[in-house]
């Protein structure tokens, strides 16, 4: 280790342990973005919150940016490091810390895997609700630093939700226990709650507790051929009131020639414009009659053309594959990401009126939507051109998200539903938050990390 500073850090973290190699400097300084080229100065794995103060402490001493770095699945760039920053990654961290049944809550390490939390929750009869398709790389810090959402937040809320205590390492190296899995505490700003969502900008998570919810009821999914949107929002508004939904997604049909060009089974025999699949509580007779009452009502009314209910959870898993698989099977063309929310209410005045702007943006590209539109929350997948160069396509995408800033602008709605703003969506930050809520988010950040060493030039 020939840089002095990462001898100085090695002697004041004893337990971190530090990797400079080419490859895990790449490996650790990108996420799903791919957009930057990694360069971050070193890799740090602290194993205790008092090395991660330790590492705090020298980094405002050096001046060093730091990362925070979980599973590294963000797609809006908030885990890249290209700028010589040391990452501090908590794949060390990564325990399930303790499980209290009379509070039903779980403690983890900020590094353990989402899918690794629902499953210790299983192993003591309860259940951690939230869910998406990263569940198995994306980590639990990361989805504090994201507010992550998903796929059952019309159910479940999001990650929010289900915090009920922090340890968190500030940007000046404090460690504070924030909340103490106390479901009632009126002492003044949750900063929990701060925290949530901040995207790594003013510390670090270093240890969760999290709520549990009891064992979720046995449950059907559902697939659903739609030939309009406006047929979609109305099954939408039945669907919420005759079923006890878990999950309400939609795709169109270009997303389903994706995922089926990448090795998915073809639903139905004729490609329907969109498509939705729900899941519901299917425990007894009466539920399950209730869906195919509301199926053939919808069938009849003309809302639905066409339609399967899962009869096993291998062809419930394969239906939800078809949501699920459209990230993965897009990844190939670089896609440009929009992740944007409006009231629930608004979303058809608003898909309206995006319509006519993509088609009039992108005459020639592929536009490819999806999403949780039970939450008002939709995925716009622009598609790059094989002989287009990167530069160029992103360049010409961004033209085009300004005015989608502006129209989101019109109708009251935010230009990043779940995946954070980091460095991706930050020149768009205005047109969802005002510019008083913008200095007090500086004011704040001032506070918690003073020397702005705690991941610069994400969100602000
Ligand atoms: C999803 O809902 C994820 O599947 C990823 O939020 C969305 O790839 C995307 O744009
Ligand atoms: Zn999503």
């Amino acid at each position: 280790m020939t840089d002095p500073r990462l001898a100085d850090l090695a002697r004041r973290a004893p337990e971190t342990r530090l990797l400079t190699e080419p490859s895990d400097l790449e490996h650790y300084g990108r996420d799903w973005t791919r957009r930057w080229t990694p360069a971050p100065l070193a890799i740090a794995l602290p194993s205790t919150a008092g090395d991660v103060q330790a590492i705090v402490r020298w980094a405002r001493e050096h001046q060093v940016a730091i990362v925070p770095s979980g599973g590294r699945t963000g797609l809006s760039g908030g885990a890249v490091a290209a700028h010589g920053e040391l990452v501090v990654a908590f794949d060390r961290m990564n325990q399930v810390l303790g499980f209290d049944p009379v509070d039903a809550t779980l403690t983890v390490g900020p590094g353990i895997a989402l899918e690794a939390v629902q499953n210790a929750a299983r192993e003591h009869g309860l259940a951690y609700p939230v869910d998406f398709a990263a569940r198995g790389s994306c980590s639990i810090g990361g989805n504090i630093a994201t507010n992550a959402g998903g796929i059952r937040v019309i159910r479940y809320g999001l990650t929010r939700q289900w915090v009920a205590g922090l340890k968190f390492v500030t940007g000046t190296g404090e460690l504070l226990e924030l909340n103490r899995g106390l479901v009632k505490n009126a002492s003044g700003y949750d900063l929990r709650h701060l925290v949530i969502g901040s995207e790594g900008t003013l510390g670090m998570v270093v240890e969760a507790t999290l709520w549990l919810a009891p064992p979720p009821p046995p449950t059907h999914v559902m697939l659903l051929a739609v030939p309009a949107m406006d047929a979609l929002m109305r099954v939408f508004a039945v669907a919420r009131v005759k079923l006890q939904l878990e999950a309400f997604e939609f795709f169109t049909d270009r997303a389903l020639e994706h995922v089926l060009a990448h090795g998915a089974q073809a639903p139905f025999d004729v490609l329907s414009p969109y498509y939705v699949v729900a899941e519901f509580d299917a425990g007894d007779e009466a539920s399950q009659a209730a869906a195919l009452d509301m199926f053939e009502a919808c069938l009849e009314a003309g809302w639905v053309t066409d339609g399967v209910i899962s009869s096993s959870d291998a062809q419930a898993a394969s239906l939800w594959r078809l949501r699920e698989g459209i990230t993965e099977s897009l990844a190939r063309y670089k896609p440009y990401k929009n992740d944007i929310s409006v009231r629930i209410g608004a979303v058809p005045a608003f898909m309206a009126d995006m319509h006519g702007l993509l088609a009039r943006e992108y005459p020639t590209f592929d536009v490819v939507w999806f999403g949780h539109i039970g939450d008002g929350n939709l995925h716009i997948n622009v598609l790059k051109p094989d002989e287009l160069d990167q530069e160029s396509f992103v360049a010409q995408c961004e033209v085009v998200t300004k005015h989608l800033a502006a129209m989101l602008h019109k109708h009251g709605g935010s230009i990043s539903a779940e995946h954070g703003i980091g460095l991706v969506k930050k020149p768009y930050l205005e047109g969802t938050r005002s510019h008083e809520e913008i200095a007090l988010m500086r004011g704040i950040k001032a506070v918690l990390d003073p020397d702005g060493i705690m991941n610069p030039g994400k969100v602000l």
